[in-house]
């Protein structure tokens, strides 16, 4: 007995030995240069104009390898060829062998050219598809052992990129995988959404993404804007009105491109000629689309790009992955919690592993893999991957969920209240709606998944919620509000959010060390502002009649979630959701230009009762 309690105690030391994330960095990288030899290049695009690029080429010759490509405004350091990047993609691509090929787009960094924020695709001449195309001619007649096959992803911007060269594709494209892509800067992801300015998301990302000289530099590095204070609410609400933003105290004027949103706040041909959407339909590369449901950047992004190709009728393999992740949280981590929510399993680690690998392993190497859904995507609540041959599920209904009085919510109109009965609150700008219950960024990665308990209790917030459920409800696609509303101002927003409401016996987490309390937790699952003056026409806002009662119908990204049995549907409606976007004045002025003097009360009602009285339309799984 005494020997084997001395293996086990031995055995146990052993396997205990302390992580020691720089000795497993120093692996990676050493295994890294033990396979690939990586060269630097200058590759002449169409127009001349010459794009950085580093190729990552397998030292085994004995075969022919794909490249996978990526394209970013954001640096393909280190840079130098003894400098090396590492792990050359996720930890999961150190599986498979590719030529591994990372380039900084026209204009940043060490390309030639001139760069233009979210790029417009051009009918004709060099733009990032033709960048893309000129890059993969040029590899596969120029770096040695190419099977012919090119494959592209990214995130975010990165994710833009990887869209952009799925357009008018090279024939050695074969598959892309455009993750957290923007879809529309314009309208859905990260400059405004339903006219609602995103304030701290892009005052936080223009502070360092700023315009290079004519010259091609390496990275300089420079310093983050000083908020001088962790409350990011009272930040931007002592910056008062967004003109406020390019003064000495802010940024200055010192950057053209966040000045370019504010030149912008209506949906003119600045935003539609930046959208993708038209351009991805009929393209021919393989696509893997991904994206995260908390994801609070790019969600609308992978979903309406996606929906693009596949309704003209995709002519490859077309899609769509959706997980319980923020931005870009499927590529790094287990994936497992998020904020105070948990899924039960390493979703990204799954996603990785399950899903992308093997997709470009399938059509760049010709690797065996399962047949893939249309729609692979994690539902919340049950917390398990579905496949779906359509999205929405074949076989899910949409169906309206009627705000009734009492802040009641159903399926039926609330028989107890004739149409036109209405519940208002006071929307205030001057004591804006918080997009946190406590002090933090204007914009955490996570805020979708916060508690939403602090606003329910707030007398300019309305919440409808249902009795609780007897048995699942789930629900899966978009969700489209349609308010009957009216405002005492000319303008205004209304902020509506769809909320899973815990039964007050849900368990906290063991070990809690937050300290969180699960019981009767309200859960957001899907939130988005409407900008009110453009319930006509995001390209031409117009007034409200004060008093007057108007109709706003949007549709809100989509979501998959059941419901379970014991909780409750909840729908929040609110005049403003700071500072993750701008406050609306609630008169009908220029925004960007308002004078605090603008920023008025207004009473907002809410109409509901019978069949056009406000509610939230969901798709129902049968
Ligand atoms: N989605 C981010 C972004 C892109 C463009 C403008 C503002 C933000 C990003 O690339 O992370």
């Amino acid at each position: 007995m005494k020997l084997l309690s001395c293996f086990l105690l031995a055995a146990f030391s052993v396997s205990a030995q302390p992580p020691n994330p720089a000795a497993d960095r120093k692996k990676i990288l050493d295994n890294t240069r033990a396979r690939y030899t990586k060269y630097d290049y200058r590759i002449p695009m169409r127009d001349g104009i010459k794009l950085f690029t580093s190729v990552y080429v397998p030292k085994d010759r004995t075969q022919t390898y794909p490249f996978l490509m990526q394209r970013t405004p954001y640096s393909i350091g280190p840079y130098g060829v003894d400098n090396y990047r590492a792990p050359l993609q996720s930890e999961s691509f150190e599986k498979e062998v590719f030529i591994f090929v990372f380039q900084d787009v026209r204009g940043r960094y060490l390309s030639e050219g001139t760069f233009i924020d979210v790029p417009p695709h051009k009918a004709t001449g060099a733009d990032d598809a033709t960048d893309t195309y000129d890059t993969i001619d040029w590899l596969v007649k120029n770096i040695p052992a190419n099977n012919g096959k090119a494959g592209i992803k990214g995130i975010s911007y990165d994710g833009f990129y990887s869209a952009y060269g799925m357009i008018n594709a090279h024939p050695a494209l074969k598959a892309a995988s455009p993750q957290a892509p923007m879809g529309d800067v314009g309208n859905g992801d990260d400059a405004f959404h339903n006219g609602a300015f995103y304030l701290a998301a892009n005052f936080g990302f223009y502070t360092f993404f700023k315009p290079r000289g004519p010259e091609p530099e390496r990275p300089r590095q420079s310093g983050g804007f000083e908020f001088g204070t962790p409350d990011h609410y009272d930040f931007y609400l002592r910056m008062g009105p967004l003109a406020n933003s390019n003064d000495k105290a802010h940024l200055n004027n010192g950057n053209a491109y966040w000045s370019d949103l504010l030149e912008h706040p209506s949906y003119d041909d600045y935003w539609s000629s930046r959208a993708l959407a038209p351009h991805v339909r009929g393209t021919t590369a393989a696509a893997l689309w991904v994206g995260g449901w908390f994801d609070a950047e790019d969600l609308s992004g992978p979903l309406k790009l996606f929906r693009s190709v596949e309704e003209a009728g995709p002519k490859a393999p077309n899609t769509l992955v959706m997980g319980p992740w923020n931005h870009g949280g499927w590529s790094r981590g287990d994936g497992n919690t998020l904020g105070n929510l948990d899924f039960g399993s390493k979703t990204g680690e799954y996603f990785r592993d399950q899903i992308e690998l093997p997709f470009f392993a399938f059509h760049l190497k010709g690797k065996k893999a399962d047949a893939y859904p249309k729609a692979w995507v994690f539902e919340t609540g049950t917390n398990q991957w579905v496949r779906h041959e359509a999205w929405p599920p074949k076989g899910a209904v949409e169906k309206k969920l009627y705000f009734g009085a009492g802040g009641t919510l159903g399926f039926e109109p609330d028989s107890r209240s004739a149409a036109g009965g209405f519940d208002e609150y006071v929307s205030d700008p001057a004591h804006p709606v918080p997009v946190l219950g406590f002090a933090g960024e204007g914009m955490p990665r996570d805020y979708m998944t916060v508690d939403q308990r602090f606003a329910s209790s707030r007398t300019d917030v309305l919440t409808y919620r249902t009795a609780p459920l007897d048995i699942d409800l789930t629900i899966a696609g978009p969700v489209s509000p349609m308010l009957r509303v009216s405002t005492s101002g000319t303008d205004s927003d209304f902020v509506v959010k769809l909320i899973d409401v815990y039964p007050n016996d849900y368990p906290d987490p063991d070990p809690n060390p937050t300290r969180i309390h699960m019981g009767g937790y309200q859960q957001m699952l899907r939130g988005e502002p409407f900008r009110g003056r453009f319930r006509k026409s995001f390209a031409k806002p117009e007034p409200f009649t004060p008093g007057k009662m108007e109709a706003i119908d949007f549709t809100m990204p989509d979501v998959c979630h059941t419901f379970r049995a014991g909780h409750r549907v909840m729908v929040q409606i609110q005049s403003s959701w700071f500072p993750l976007t701008d406050r609306n004045p609630q008169t009908f002025v220029d925004i960007p230009k308002a004078k605090a003097s603008d920023f008025q009360k207004a009473i907002e009602r809410v109409f509901r009762g019978g069949e056009s009285g406000s509610g939230v339309k969901v798709w129902v799984q049968q």
